[in-house]
């Protein structure tokens, strides 16, 4: 193990560099299981710096009501320690906000690694400086770090895409995003409160703040479909069930495309009668879930498979939502099923049975401004609200990387490189920049994903590849120009492969922040074909890498 006090040295500037032989920046998912990895299985001095006065990442941020994963929570968890699985019991079919938190904070006291995190440490730069092979890493505060090794776990979904609506500063009540919800919650008793955006988010949290609120009006711009989530608590046997089969349940998610805990059914929606599909999608209806996506194998790669299930949505949302009006606005939904990230709910169609709630079709009637009073549409009408929820999601994949000054080698920024869009190699690295290790970047298929799965499989492979360099005293590893042409071309194949590029305001496109460069960022080629290309590589003596020095 490398003794800290020699790496830690004075600068010749005003602050004191602290020297480790890696930093980390997130102390979500990744940064936790990164820190881990390195620092007890090779013996490195790590710090990770996070922005946030806690772990949790994006389970630290997003305490909007009703705020729940849509993966199941016996596969959304990590699987590298048995007695971590054996010990941590989930309570319900979805884990829900707190809970994921309890379990991130869990993990951090169970495998003692606050003692290596900064808390409260925003990085605001980090430059690479090729004389001395290392990192040099600036918070907001001033804080100054060193270490050859940089490791970026700042999640995909992190910095709020809050939209330009003219006014907001005017608007007399209070506004909150739902990925920067206040920790002491916010009451809705007696209130009218105006959600934009329907996505995962506004989905999940309609029904919530519906309950709660005096009114709700749910501003929509792009309808979506949803699947009954059918949460519930998870039963006793159930738990005993896991445990004996968890092995059976690991091998599965590692072997499936998006790391779920359960098989895409190998078989063609025009391989069964008319009669039968609608059996299989009602019963996966009934079951809930994302498993609905995994009812048959051409949903994703062939339209009219694929419009098969979306009309058998459609007509779901259609007798779920009394007001036929409302039913027509809700199941106007103009892009194929899954095809952007489907969300799924509980009694998210239901809520607009409610007396309390009113539904705003963007499309129709676009937003003008915000005014003193409330949202004014283009149609003259004036929505009279005491709170604005902005459900509107994120600047993903790139916002909060571009967001630091990330200088390479020759002073190269990020987002001079990423100009015309991210361009990676594996997610993992960029040429430029040297030792930076991007974890669920773009051109990883994290997103499209069960994120544990990606997560575990990146640290790894970071960390053997630390590994491997520092075992042959290698101080230095790039990809090349060459390997990341050849990954771009390839994800973008991947991609035009199925169904996904096809939206075009697709946060997967970057189609929701304004300005943002269009490039289908997750790799789609599936987990199981991304984990068999990285070991690969790694094989190979790290092929597509420059490694040096
Ligand atoms: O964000 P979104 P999200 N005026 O970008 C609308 C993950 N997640 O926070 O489609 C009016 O999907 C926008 O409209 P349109 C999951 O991966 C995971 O809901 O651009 N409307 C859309 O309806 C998910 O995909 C869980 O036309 C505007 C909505 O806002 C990702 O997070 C739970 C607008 C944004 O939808 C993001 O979901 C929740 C404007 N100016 C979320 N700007 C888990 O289970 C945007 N919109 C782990």
């Amino acid at each position: 193990m490398l003794d800290t006090t020699t790496t830690r040295h004075q600068a010749g500037g005003p602050g004191v560099v602290q020297g480790f032989d890696a930093l980390i920046v997130g102390a979500g998912f990744s940064g936790l299981y990164q820190l881990l990895c390195l620092r007890d299985r090779l013996g490195l001095s790590v710090r990770v710096l996070e922005a946030a006065e806690g772990v949790g990442g994006t389970w630290y941020w997003n305490r909007y009501p009703g705020a729940r994963c849509d993966s199941e929570s016996h596969s959304y968890c990590y699987t590298f320690s048995r007695e971590l699985l054996e010990e941590w019991e989930w309570s319900e079919r979805y884990p829900g906000q707190p809970e994921i938190l309890r379990y991130l904070n869990h993990v951090a006291d169970r495998f003692d690694l606050r003692r290596d995190i900064s808390f409260g440490a925003r990085v605001a730069a980090a430059r690479w400086d090729e004389a001395e092979r290392r990192w040099h890493v600036a918070t907001e505060a001033g804080e100054r770090f060193a270490a050859p090794f940089l490791v970026t776990a700042v999640g995909c979904l992190s910095s709020a895409n809050i939209p330009d609506i003219p006014g907001l500063g005017e608007f007399a009540g209070r506004w909150y995003h739902t990925g920067q919800w206040p920790h002491e919650g916010v009451d809705f008793t007696g209130k009218r409160v105006g959600m934009i955006g329907t996505g995962s988010t506004g989905i999940q949290a309609a029904p919530v703040i519906a309950k709660a609120a005096a009114h709700l009006t749910v501003f929509q711009r792009t309808a979506n479909y949803s699947i009954p989530a059918r949460n519930a608590p998870l039963t006793p046997e159930f738990k005993r069930w896991l445990k004996e089969n968890y092995a059976e349940l690991r091998r599965i998610m590692h072997a499936t495309p998006n790391g779920h805990p359960f098989p895409i059914a190998d078989r063609s929606v025009f391989d069964v009668t008319p009669e039968e599909r609608e059996a299989i999608y009602e019963a996966a209806w009934e079951k809930g879930g994302l498993q609905f996506r995994a009812t048959f194998r051409d949903l994703l790669v062939d339209k009219a498979a694929n419009d098969t299930a979306a009309e058998f949505i459609r007509a779901k949302i259609r007798e779920v939502v009394k007001d036929p009006a409302k039913a027509a606005v809700l199941a106007d939904i103009d892009h194929p099923f899954a095809a952007k990230r489907p969300p799924i709910d509980t009694e998210y169609f239901e809520t607009f049975n409610r007396d309390n709630v009113s539904l705003v079709n963007l499309r129709a009637t676009p937003i003008e401004c915000i005014t003193p009073r409330g949202i004014r549409t283009r149609d003259g009408a004036e929505h009279a609200l005491d709170i604005i929820v902005f459900a509107t999601g994120f600047d993903a994949m790139t916002g909060q990387l571009l967001r630091m000054d990330i200088r390479g080698r020759d002073g190269l920024s990020l987002r001079e490189a990423w100009r015309e869009g991210p361009r990676t190699y594996l997610g993992l690295q960029v040429a430029g920049f040297p030792n930076l290790f991007i974890l669920t970047g773009p051109g990883s298929p994290s997103v499209l994903c069960n994120m544990p799965v990606p997560i575990e499989q990146h640290a790894e492979w970071v960390t053997d590849c630390i590994a491997h360099l520092r075992a042959r005293g290698i101080a230095r590893i790039e990809a090349t120009p060459e390997a990341v042409d050849r990954w771009v071309e390839h994800v973008n194949e991947a991609a035009n492969a199925t169904l996904l590029p096809t939206v075009p305001h697709s946060w997967y496109l970057g189609a929701n922040v304004p300005g943002k460069p269009r490039v289908f960022m997750p790799y789609a080629g599936g987990m199981a074909r991304y984990r068999a290309i990285c070991d690969e590589v790694a094989a190979r003596g790290y092929e597509g890498f420059a490694l040096g020095g």
